[in-house]
């Protein structure tokens, strides 16, 4: 199965980490940020053109929630959408929240200070990453600590989940852009967060898109 996409993208790395912890296999195919620098596949995959997008064989499928859970129900080992009603209703709670409202803040920050400057080589607009994360990232990290494990332990029930997944793989991105939660204002989320990025499902994404962007930036 081909993944087309960046990992820097939080949610080609939300697909990619599920597959990971599923034991699934997945080939990542890059594709850029950019219409004109997108590949064939990935346009032929993608009707909207955003990645991630999916090709299993003659399977087309983008976005990745939907990805997701065509690979769930595909792959039954190691479920991470749990059947019991109500943590399956609050683990898509979770995706929702961290595709939604949390991206919706963190694109703003992203955007401007990575994707534009090092990608499509112009200046970032950093006033409004700076607004978001002055503005409209606070009452995100509230809600977050609220609902973070105390020590160890998942957002939903005693084992990893998707939400535990969507909800990380924003803070990986964010980390790009020199965005992170502080541990004395927000002491639960920065302590999960940190057991969660240092899973190898994340560090073996994080650590290739560190070295992407130093070779991009070097460049
Ligand atoms: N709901 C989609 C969102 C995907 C998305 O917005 N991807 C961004 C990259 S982080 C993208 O491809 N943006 C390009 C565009 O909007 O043209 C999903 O979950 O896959």
């Amino acid at each position: 199965m081909i993944l087309y996409g960046s990992s820097l993208s939080p949610y080609v790395r939300k697909v990619l980490v599920v597959a990971a912890e599923k034991g699934v296999d997945l080939q990542l195919e890059p594709t850029g940020p950019t219409p004109g620098q997108h590949s064939e596949g990935f346009l032929a995959a993608s009707p909207l053109r955003k990645m991630p997008a999916l090709r299993d064989g003659d399977y087309l499928l983008a976005d990745s929630s939907a990805i997701i859970h065509y690979l769930e129900a595909k792959f039954r080992e190691r479920p991470l959408i749990p059947a019991e009603p109500r943590a399956r209703g609050t683990t898509i709670w979770f995706e929702e929240y961290a595709d939604t409202v949390l991206m919706a803040c963190g694109a703003k920050i992203f955007f401007n200070r990575v994707v534009a400057p090092v990608f499509l080589g112009r200046p970032g607009d950093l006033d409004a990453a700076a607004a978001a994360e002055r503005d409209d990232m606070p009452p995100i990290l509230d809600y977050l600590e609220s609902v973070a494990p105390e020590q160890e332990g998942y957002l939903v029930g005693d084992r990893l989940t998707l939400a535990d997944i969507a909800v990380t793989s924003p803070w990986a991105t964010l980390a790009h852009a020199d965005c992170a939660v502080s541990p004395s204002e927000h002491p639960r989320l920065a302590n999960y967060l940190g057991r969660m990025l240092s899973r190898p499902s994340f560090t073996d994404w994080t650590n290739r898109e560190q070295a992407l962007l130093e070779r991009v930036r070097a460049a």
